[in-house]
């Protein structure tokens, strides 16, 4: 597949009104497409923070996997954190279909110029955090990536359609693990309280700034590759949400939380935006360890490349000498 090279892409009028035109007709952008390369660039900065969220994703949880109570738990477990994986590896092969290479999204990330969800910089302190990770996290993914399955960009959106059926099983494991521990003892429904707690907030930002402060929405949108804004998507959420912590019997920590009639819309009181920008920039519980834990596993994967390199080079040395021949 021949990616396509930001030299190729003219900013001609006329190409731009087709291209807007495919958009508006529903087409898909395939890699080989035209496409402006502000819409190019778009992507790949979506794209390439999808995929390291994923990635430094599986840290929270992996902390857990040798901690499950269960042994069917921690199957469970293991099967998410390495689904969480293969996410990032399908959305870093949909950035290379935009001609930009995993590992230099990989150096971004590990030399921290790179964004990644604000999520996965809160620390799990009990069995009832993974609960509500796949609860919440999970949960706010999926409203979140059922639209991104509509994205305008191909790769994109397919990958979304797979890693969405995932997903569910993610938010399932999550809140049967919430329904448990909230149905159990006085400590075990206070340890899922105490989740609920200290994962709410912290939810609901991952859907973004409000659509006032949000500088890529209007483009995005436009473009198709979003098909809702982030408040939507946060409302959304919030509507599903509240009914799931009320029938098992957990309070939403939140005491401005109203049920708006009208708009039939369960409204919620102010997002702390100064913790949400301080923990996006690099200032969050468990930035420094993500980071730190990232760039360990690389560097112990690093025989695994070398080795991988050399296996390569010695099937094209035995396909050259057998041509030879
Ligand atoms: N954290 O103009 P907008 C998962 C940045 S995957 C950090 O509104 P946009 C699965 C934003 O990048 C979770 N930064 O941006 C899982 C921009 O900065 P830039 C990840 C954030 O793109 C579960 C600036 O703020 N999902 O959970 C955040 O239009 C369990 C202004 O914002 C995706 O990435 C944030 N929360 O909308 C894995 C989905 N929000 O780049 C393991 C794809 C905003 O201009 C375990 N991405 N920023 O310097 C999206 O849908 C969008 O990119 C949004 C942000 C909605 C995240």
């Amino acid at each position: 597949m021949t990616p396509n090279k930001p030299e190729t892409n003219l900013e001609d009028p006329a190409r731009l009104a087709a291209f807007e035109a495919r958009i508006a007709a529903g087409e898909s952008i395939e890699p080989k497409d035209w496409m402006p390369e502000r819409y190019r660039k778009q992507l790949v900065r979506m794209m390439s923070q999808h995929a390291h969220s994923e990635v430094v994703g599986m840290l929270p949880e992996g902390n857990w996997i040798t901690r499950a109570p269960t042994l069917r738990r921690k199957m469970s477990l293991l099967a998410k954190v390495q689904d969480e994986a293969g996410h990032g590896l399908y959305i870093y092969c949909g950035t290379e279909t935009l001609g930009v290479g995993r590992h230099e999204l990989i150096q971004q990330l590990l030399n921290g110029t790179a964004k990644y969800s604000s999520i996965f910089n809160y620390p799990t302190l009990s069995w009832a955090d993974i609960g509500a990770i796949g609860w919440l996290v999970d949960g706010a993914a999926i409203v979140n990536q059922t639209m991104l399955a509509k994205a305008s960009y191909g790769p994109y959106a397919r990958a979304m359609v797979r890693i969405c059926k995932e997903e569910n099983f993610h938010k399932r494991q999550g809140y049967e693990i919430m329904t448990t521990l909230a149905a159990g003892t006085a400590a075990q429904k206070r340890m899922a309280q105490d989740a609920l707690d200290r994962w709410w907030w912290p939810s609901l930002m991952m859907f973004g700034p409000h659509d006032t402060d949000s500088p890529n929405s209007d483009e995005l949108l436009r473009w198709g590759v979003k098909r809702k804004s982030n408040d939507e998507l946060r409302q959304r959420f919030v509507n599903l949400t509240v009914a799931q912590a009320k029938a098992i019997d957990l309070m939403i920590p939140d005491p401005a939380l109203r049920y708006d009639e009208a708009t039939q819309n369960w409204l919620i009181g102010p997002i702390d935006w100064d913790e949400f920008w301080r923990v996006v920039r690099g200032n969050g519980p468990c930035n420094r360890e993500r980071l730190a834990a990232r760039r360990q596993a690389h560097d112990d994967g690093e025989w695994v490349r070398v080795a991988a390199v050399a296996y390569a080079a010695k099937h094209a040395r035995a396909e050259s000498t057998s041509e030879a021949a």
